[in-house]
């Protein structure tokens, strides 16, 4: 089902001065921004092989991020994993009786579709489900 890790997502206060930071000891570089409105965050992807780093600001105080980051601190906030098909993934997971955070599917960076799995199911981890290349427009 899962075809490889898509992207690890990293909650930081300050995007780019988390870039700069990247940028200049890792040499790694930056290939998109997005906001993100509806999900109050700022994004930016960092290409690492098949992989991406996902760097996370939130763009306003009460959003997920904030709060995360307020009850937390920076870090990794979330581990991404490629499907091929989502909806199918999602209904073979939830058969399974792993618990949900998104029942239906949601339109995420870059036009992919994503959900996202509960952390109370997988061990404390925020889980993040990804199909590309969507061919349908989610809107
Ligand atoms: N890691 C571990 N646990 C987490 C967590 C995380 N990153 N985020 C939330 N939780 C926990 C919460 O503490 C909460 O636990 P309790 O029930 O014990 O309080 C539980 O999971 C539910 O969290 P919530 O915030 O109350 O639930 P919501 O349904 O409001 O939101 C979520 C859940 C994950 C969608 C939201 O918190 C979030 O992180 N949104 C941002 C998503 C994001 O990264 N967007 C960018 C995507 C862009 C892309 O990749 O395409």
């Amino acid at each position: 089902m899962v075809k490889n890790i898509d992207h690890i997502g990293v909650a930081v206060k300050n995007l780019d001065e988390s870039l700069k930071l990247y940028a200049d000891i890792l040499g790694l570089e930056v290939i998109s921004k997005e906001v993100v409105k509806e999900q109050k965050v700022k994004v930016a992807f960092v290409p690492i092989g098949d992989s991406e780093i996902e760097f996370l600001e939130s763009t306003d105080c009460d959003g997920a991020i904030a709060k995360y980051i307020e009850k937390r601190g920076e870090g990794i906030h979330h581990i991404a994993l490629k499907v091929e098909n989502i909806e199918k993934a999602l209904e073979l997971i939830r058969e399974k009786g792993i618990r949900l955070i998104d029942e239906k599917v949601r339109c995420g960076v870059n036009k992919a579709k994503i959900a996202f799995l509960h952390p109370k199911s997988t061990n404390g981890v925020l889980i993040e489900l990804v199909e590309r290349n969507c061919k349908e427009d989610m809107g």
